[in-house]
């Protein structure tokens, strides 16, 4: 019995050695665009923190446990910076000088507003402090496991990985209430599955309508054998692949929280009710167009855009930096039901 034990605790010594020696962690701070695993690692560890956030508002970070104050403070934001709209002896990340970058505000002790279209305000889901959440990438059947921290206060959650087979794990699908009970708030799951196929995916919640509040990211899963080996040199001359330039996460950004959800559960939208207002009679809920294949668009009147989380709203709110992408002999053609313009002088 002894010597079984004796053993027993050696090969358990040893597979977790192993595991170590197999696995990466690949860190994934707040703010990180990309978050890449090795090609030679055979699992590839991520963190995912998710939490609610008000859009411009700074929160006092907490760096022993990488969490937020609850308490924050409202910015408003033109082309000098920021600028607090509370009170500054009473609020501890209400500063007196115009700042505008992220290392100033951290220095500070606090994170830096999150501005997304310019000047809607509102509540939103950030996933490691971002929007769109971090791009993650792994190669074709790595073992991926992905510790997702539900930091919603009052909203339970799930990841589904759009685009991945799960095979040998359906149970691994993130859909919440149908392949696993949804992660509650202030608890935690892990997500393992193999990497296939190759290409380019998406991870988002499927909760609610949590994606369209924030909660969604690149998954980019690369070919095993390396592009290098594949193509003639040629050819290879001009493939630059750089993740953070190259994936173009876009969607549209409405002016208030779980509005897919209420537009899609049968409440309809009334564009011209104020918010907090029930609507009268004299209110006309929107009316979903189809498009060219059929297709019911959104039921929604055009607000805004984002494009990896930034956008300009149509009275020329000020945009901190934008991906500027050309890619030769291809064009890109975005639609939109109704186009917003910058106003002359604006
Ligand atoms: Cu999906």
């Amino acid at each position: 019995m002894h010597k079984t034990m004796k053993i027993s605790t050696a090969l358990l010594r040893f597979l977790i050695v192993c595991q170590k020696c197999h696995a990466e962690k690949v860190p994934c701070p707040d703010l990180q665009e990309t978050c890449k695993c090795s090609r030679n690692a055979i699992d590839c560890e991520f963190t995912l923190r998710i939490e609610e956030r008000f859009s411009f508002v700074s929160y006092e970070v907490n760096e022993a446990s990488g969490t937020l104050g609850n308490r924050g403070t409202l910015y408003y934001k033109n082309n000098l910076g920021f600028h607090h709209r509370g009170i500054v002896d009473d609020d501890k990340c209400a500063f007196n000088e115009v700042l505008y970058r992220d290392e100033q505000f951290r220095q500070r002790g606090c994170s830096m507003p999150i501005t997304l279209d310019g000047n809607t305000y509102r509540t939103i889901i950030t996933i490691n402090g971002r929007i769109p959440g971090p791009t993650l990438v792994v190669h074709e059947n790595q073992i991926v496991v992905v510790h997702v921290i539900n930091r919603l206060p009052d909203a339970a959650t799930s990841v589904h990985w759009h685009g991945l087979h799960q095979g040998k794990s359906v149970w691994m699908d993130g859909v919440g209430g149908i392949t696993h009970p949804p992660i509650d708030p202030g608890s935690s799951f892990d997500y393992i599955f193999e990497a296939n196929p190759p290409g380019t995916h998406w991870y988002h919640s499927h909760v609610g309508s949590q994606k369209g509040d924030g909660l969604f990211g690149a998954f980019i899963v690369c070919e095993k054998i390396p592009l290098h080996k594949i193509l003639d040199d040629q050819t290879y001359q001009h493939v630059i692949d750089l993740f953070g330039n190259h994936t173009i996460a876009a969607t549209d950004w409405q002016r208030k929280p779980e509005a897919t959800h209420q537009a899609l559960s049968g409440i309809r939208f009334f564009p011209k009710a104020s918010l907090g207002v029930v609507p009268s009679l004299n209110h006309e809920p929107v009316k979903p167009k189809k498009g060219v294949d059929d297709f019911t668009q959104s039921p929604f009147p055009f607000w805004s855009a984002l494009i990896n989380g930034r956008g300009q709203r149509d009275d020329c709110s000020p945009i901190e930096h934008f991906h500027h992408v050309s890619i030769n002999e291809h064009s890109i053609h975005a639609h939109a039901d109704r186009p917003s313009w910058c106003t002359a002088g604006a």
